[in-house]
């Protein structure tokens, strides 16, 4: 039936580590507290697990993730001038809530910013 039949929301189009940091919420700055984060992207969220192993575990009714944002109307870009670190993300999500994302490597960081871009892009068509 539809039902069971595999979707967006279930499908994991991107997972790692990276760095994280959530510097505002609800257009409130907050006081940056970086740290090492396991990223899953599926459907419209972006989802932040202190574990892999409980990430693995995921399922739409599952485990739940530590927190989760919603990326419809979410805007990325690269952060010049908000951290010293190099090669990172900021986005913000429609509610005002601003995380920044950072890898060593350029490489890494350049791939979760398209895999990012890519579904706000898409969800801007629906
Ligand atoms: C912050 C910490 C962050 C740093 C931030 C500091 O100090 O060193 O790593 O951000 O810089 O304020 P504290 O631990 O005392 O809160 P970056 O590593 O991203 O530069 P900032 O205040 O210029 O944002």
């Amino acid at each position: 039936s539809p039902s069971h039949s595999p979707d967006r929301l279930h499908v994991v189009e991107k997972a790692g580590q990276l760095n994280k940091t959530k510097i505002a919420e609800g257009g409130r700055k907050l006081r940056k507290c970086w740290t090492s984060s396991w990223l899953v992207l599926a459907g419209n969220s972006l989802m932040f697990y202190k574990d892999p192993k409980v990430a693995a575990a995921w399922t739409p009714s599952g485990s739940r993730p530590e927190s989760s944002v919603d990326l419809r109307g979410a805007r990325i870009d690269w952060a010049r001038d908000l951290s010293s670190k190099r090669n990172v993300i900021h986005f913000r999500t429609v509610t005002g809530n601003e995380y920044l994302l950072q890898s060593d490597s350029e490489t890494v960081s350049q791939d979760w910013y398209q895999a990012i871009k890519g579904v706000i892009r898409r969800l801007d068509e629906e």
